[in-house]
């Protein structure tokens, strides 16, 4: 056992300065630099750290003390433990007006002659204000250790969110469990309140009192999804365009298509194509296929091109993710969405083909519906829907006459964040161009 005194090292103009708050506890085991206590002057706050690391074996200080350079901390055992400034010039003398900090303390049974080590520069506290003000006025009270803990949660000292937490100690200080507290709070509340959407709670409603009713339990993967649409839906501001394509010409070419495709073995299904024109669509506008930087500074565009496609599964939504789509002829892609969906079906489906999509095509066209709102795959920024197909009089100013077309609709739903309205309007554009005229795609 090797007994070190810890002295309150050099802090400036500082004395006679309280101690407001005690960062450890006798037993605690303390790495170099651990705030061992805060003091604070009438205009600043300091953590005092400690000079190197060992178990704290008594504290010599209590809250409200009055300490100056050279009052005693505590007692430290730093047995096995590496003193942090041993390359510091060691003196035999405490002089309080220098940085003493340290001195050993013999042991009882293993006298040793005491030593004082000089805490080098980097272990002198920095104070900071002790009362910041914040947006509203109000002064948040927090010592630099709950500040540096809040900071570490993601809570910006300094910033609004450290004076919305309400403090509990002397005089209102925030202390570390109020953080705790308060952060805990916050991912208890729905998920809008918790991003600062101030949502009303939504009410608990008994059902019963109006009929009869049956509770399912949801499946994991409606739970999964459903958490991830809510987000992006909120976090995403969502616009969506409708557009028409006409497909009469496109969808007589694949039905001619359709018993070679089967002697291939595949099913030639419109969805393949309007891959093909997609990543036509996203060369031609790359912020479609881009995602916003985790800092909000940057848009990360890709140089590949994985498209995404809403599988509808007796447990749920899923989306699995064909890759290098440009790489793929038609017949490839038609394959590889049949082989992907019975997978999802099958529940089959690994992880990572659902991972890695730069884009998401929703085709509730086998189903019906004229136009829907999709909700964009995060961090992806667009997706588009398909609904069902219709045969609809078609002006053809050439022939000044209304002439039958199978019109495809489309819904493309876009971030607004990344993407204009006008580019918005543009992709659909280039996309009706496509798929109106699919030689076009070989250009
Ligand atoms: N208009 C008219 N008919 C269409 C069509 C359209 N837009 N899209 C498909 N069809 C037809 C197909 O030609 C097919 O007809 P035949 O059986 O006569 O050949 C039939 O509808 C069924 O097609 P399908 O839906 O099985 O196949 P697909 O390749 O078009 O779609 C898949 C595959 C996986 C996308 C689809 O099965 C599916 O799961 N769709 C649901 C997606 C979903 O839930 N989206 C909502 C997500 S919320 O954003």
């Amino acid at each position: 056992m090797t007994i070190k005194q810890v002295f309150v090292p050099d802090i400036g103009s500082f004395a006679d300065v309280e101690v407001i708050e005690i960062l450890v506890n006798v037993g605690d085991s303390i790495a170099t630099d651990t705030s061992l206590m805060t003091v604070e002057s009438d205009k600043a706050a300091m953590d005092i750290p400690a000079p190197f690391g060992g178990v704290v074996k008594e504290l010599k200080i209590k809250v409200g003390d009055k300490v100056s350079a050279g009052s005693l901390v505590l007692m430290l055992d730093t047995a096995g433990e590496a003193v942090a400034s041993s390359t510091a010039p060691v003196v035999t003398s405490f002089t309080p007006a220098a940085t003493p900090v340290v001195a050993n303390v013999p042991p009882p049974t293993h006298p040793a002659p005491e030593v004082q080590v000089h805490i080098p520069p980097k272990h002198r506290p920095d104070p900071v204000a002790a009362h910041a003000e914040f947006a509203d006025g109000k002064p948040a009270h927090a010592s630099p250790s709950v500040r540096r803990f809040a900071r570490e949660l993601g809570i910006h000292p300094g910033g609004a969110d450290l004076s919305r937490i309400k403090g509990s100690g002397p005089r209102g200080r925030i202390l570390k469990e109020d953080v705790q507290n308060w952060v805990k709070a916050e991912l208890a509340k729905p998920t809008g309140e918790a991003i600062g959407l101030g949502f009303s709670p939504a009410p608990v409603i008994d059902f019963t009192k109006f009929g009869e009713i049956e509770t399912q339990a949801l499946s994991r993967i409606k739970k999964l999804s459903g958490a991830n649409l809510h987000r992006n839906w909120v976090s995403a501001p969502h616009v969506t365009q409708f557009d028409e394509a006409d497909i009469t010409d496109l969808e007589d070419f694949r039905k001619s298509m359709l018993d070679e495709a089967a002697k291939r073995g595949v099913k030639l299904t419109l969805l393949a194509f309007l891959m093909k024109a997609v990543v036509n669509a996203l060369r031609t506008y790359p912020s479609f296929n881009a995602s916003l930087a985790a800092d909000g500074e940057n848009l990360v565009l890709k140089k590949y091109f994985h498209v995404g496609f809403a599988c509808d599964t007796p447990d749920g939504l899923v989306v699995p993710v064909i890759r290098d789509v440009n790489k793929k002829d038609v017949m490839d892609i038609a394959r590889e969405l049949a082989e992907l969906s019975e997978l999802a079906r099958e529940r089959k489906l690994k992880v990572d083909a659902m991972q890695g999509g730069c884009f998401t095509v929703s085709s509730l066209g086998g189903i019906g519906g004229t136009a829907f709102t999709p909700i964009i795959n995060c961090p992806e920024v667009a997706i588009i829907g398909l609904s069902r197909a219709e045969m609809k009089p078609v002006w053809n100013k050439a022939s000044k006459s209304f002439e039958p077309r199978l019109m495809l609709p489309l819904s493309l739903s876009y971030d607004h964040r990344v993407i204009d309205g006008a580019d918005g309007a543009r992709f659909t554009s280039h996309l009706r161009l496509m798929l109106s005229d699919v030689r076009r795609l070989l250009l």
